[in-house]
């Protein structure tokens, strides 16, 4: 199994700045890769090492953004076919929206956002964006959402698109009870892809988002899930919505790129 490493840096209609984002954990990733080729001592990268594909897209020029949606689906459906992992790390949330088209009603989606996507409220735009856009995606796999500190959205709406979802009041009164059932649904599922969106977690440890949102999760609560979700099961990870203006000293590009690494750990030791 090969990974395809795709750094997709779209941000428009939403948390503008994400684009750098995706253009540092790119630079970051590359480099990873490179050290991992210039050392010469046996290390547990060797696992991966030869496996890693990295892609990188740029939108610099308009014509870049026409047919943005169209160009994502048509690699996504690439990489999925050839059943490679798939890195897709992508600005803001709406860069996910390709992924969402693409994967199939059979796949599990563990979403981890402080927010539900679908904002039809009074002060929210009805045109395509980062807070509606799964109203807007053609056919919905399966949705897991972990961590949203909604307090407006009613659940009649959120059923509509969300398989399930278990906000951070859940997680935190309930945990051992709310991993159970992810457990058992990512037992029953064909395949499990993780979405995250970087405001799940408490601006506390990870400040770099355009929307931050208290009350939020910790980074080191992802290997719970990631424990829960298995490896066998995994066959992609998103991220989106780092926006690295509110960083310091790099230390939310360091959490992502441990992440990015551990997930590649996970798929290619085992
Ligand atoms: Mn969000």
């Amino acid at each position: 199994m090969n990974t395809r490493a795709i750094f997709f840096p779209f941000d428009l209609f939403g948390s503008t700045g994400t684009k750098v984002g995706v253009e540092l954990l790119a630079d970051a990733f590359q480099e990873m890769l490179a050290d991992n080729k210039r050392e010469r001592i046996a290390t547990r990268a060797r696992a991966y090492a030869n496996k890693v594909r990295f892609e990188e897209y740029s939108f610099e020029t308009l014509a870049d953004y026409q047919d943005w949606r169209g160009q994502a689906r048509a690699r996504i459906r690439q990489v999925l076919r050839q059943n490679d992992f798939l890195f897709w790390i992508t600005g803001n949330h709406l860069g996910a929206l390709p992924l969402y088209d693409e994967l199939s009603p059979e796949t599990l989606v563990v979403q981890l956002d402080a927010h539900l996507d679908i904002y039809n409220l009074s002060d929210c735009t009805t045109e395509l964006s980062h807070g509606n856009f799964l109203l807007h995606a053609e056919q919905l796999p399966r949705i897991v959402n972990l961590g949203q500190r909604e307090l407006l959205l009613r659940p009649e709406l959120i059923q509509k698109y969300y398989h399930a979802n278990y906000s951070v009041a859940e997680l935190v009164l309930n945990e051992a009870g709310v991993l159970g059932k992810l457990r058992e649904m990512c037992a029953e599922a064909e395949q499990v892809f993780v979405d995250l969106d970087c405001d799940v977690f408490d601006p506390a440890y990870f400040p770099a988002t355009s929307q931050p949102r208290p009350f939020g999760l910790a980074p080191s609560f992802l290997l719970k899930v990631l424990d829960a979700i298995g490896s066998e099961k995994l066959v992609g990870f998103a991220i989106s919505e780092f926006d690295p203006a509110h960083d310091q000293h790099d230390r939310c590009l360091e959490t992502l790129m441990w992440l990015m690494e551990y997930v590649l750990l996970l798929k290619y030791e085992r």
